[in-house]
């Protein structure tokens, strides 16, 4: 008798516990789920759409365990049947072959659609703008090759604009996230990668490396501003009138291991990232034909021949991805 009443609020708190979980499943604290842009709600679709398929296989799974430890458990005058002789059961093949295959081509097909959809830039009459990150020990540098501005650890976007990030690294592999706006980018040495990102509302939003790199990884955190186009051309003529320049030798001072806060620089070296790409290696992710000339006006061809050596043979604008640099 007193351990029925004792279970009953047990039960009743569970269930209060388990609701509160699943209604605050959305708050504005979970990023991935308040997607801000077209990027981010079409990884938001994925995700549902995984998180759906996924619950077909586990609520059954953990339901019939449940109940066939309870119907089968060892009790004096149980009178579960045994039945050993099952093992043939065409029903039962094409039921826990059939549910996966058909769960997985779903999410294939839908997954590869998504996939190749955001290789392209958000579809949009707004020209697109290019901004080149580097990660770096243990700050993001964003340069403007537009704008020819460059920043540290935080950068500006106009609204409803297509924006191109072009990825990489002069320190151990990272990779560029912006929760809000959509799903990470690996940064590595010697390559550069894409990843077309687009706000559609104002505000600042929080991006973070998603790849350890060591000691000061915990700071490297962003700020990813996003303004109307207006306050944006304002924030580049601000920049442009009011920070210093970062020369060649400021860059290597920064490069160095450590720890640092916003900058903001009214010119960058022209070709910086390129030719931080072609100094490991040079390989471009396809598609991008804008990155094969750097500082020193080599052309496309000259880095060919020079880095033909660390080329592995392979086509510069092929897909580069399977050098030494595995992961
Ligand atoms: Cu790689």
């Amino acid at each position: 008798m007193k351990r029925t009443q004792l279970r009953k609020p047990n039960r009743v708190l569970a269930l209060a516990a388990l609701t509160a979980l699943l209604v605050s499943g959305c708050g504005p604290e979970y990023l991935v789920l308040n997607p801000v842009g077209p990027v981010g709600r079409e990884e938001l679709h994925l995700i549902v759409l995984s998180t759906v398929l996924v619950l077909i296989v586990v609520i059954p799974v953990l339901a019939l365990l449940v109940y066939i430890v309870w119907r089968y458990r060892d009790k004096p005058g149980n009178t579960a049947p045994y039945t050993p002789k099952w093992s043939e059961s065409k029903v039962l093949e094409v039921v826990w072959w059939g549910i996966p295959i058909v769960i997985v081509a779903i999410l294939g097909f839908y997954t590869g659609k998504s996939t190749f959809k955001l290789v392209e830039p958000p579809p949009t009459d707004a020209k697109p703008l290019t901004i080149q990150v580097t990660s770096l020990d243990w700050k993001w540098l964003f340069q403007y090759p537009g704008q020819n501005v460059a920043t540290v650890n935080y950068v500006e976007i106009p609204v409803g604009v297509p924006v191109q990030f072009e990825l990489t690294s002069d320190a151990p592999m990272n990779s560029f996230w912006v929760p809000q706006l959509g799903g990470q980018e690996y940064t590595m040495p010697g390559m550069a990668m894409r990843l077309w990102l687009e706000a559609d509302q104002p505000g600042t939003y929080y991006g973070h490396g998603a790849n350890f790199t060591g000691k000061g990884f915990a700071h490297m955190d962003f700020k990813v501003k996003a303004v109307s186009q207006q306050e944006f051309d304002q924030w580049v003529q601000q920049v442009k009138a009011n920070s210093p320049a970062l020369t060649l030798a400021g860059y290597q001072q920064l490069k160095q291991p450590s720890v640092v806060g916003t900058a903001s620089y009214s010119s960058f070296p022209q070709g910086l990232f390129n030719d931080t790409v072609w100094a490991d290696g040079g390989r471009y992710m396809p598609g991008m034909t804008d990155g094969m000339e750097g500082m020193n006006g080599q052309t496309a061809d000259a880095r060919k021949q020079t880095s033909s050596s660390d080329m592995h043979g392979m086509q510069m604008d092929g897909m580069q991805m399977s050098g030494k640099q595995g992961h």
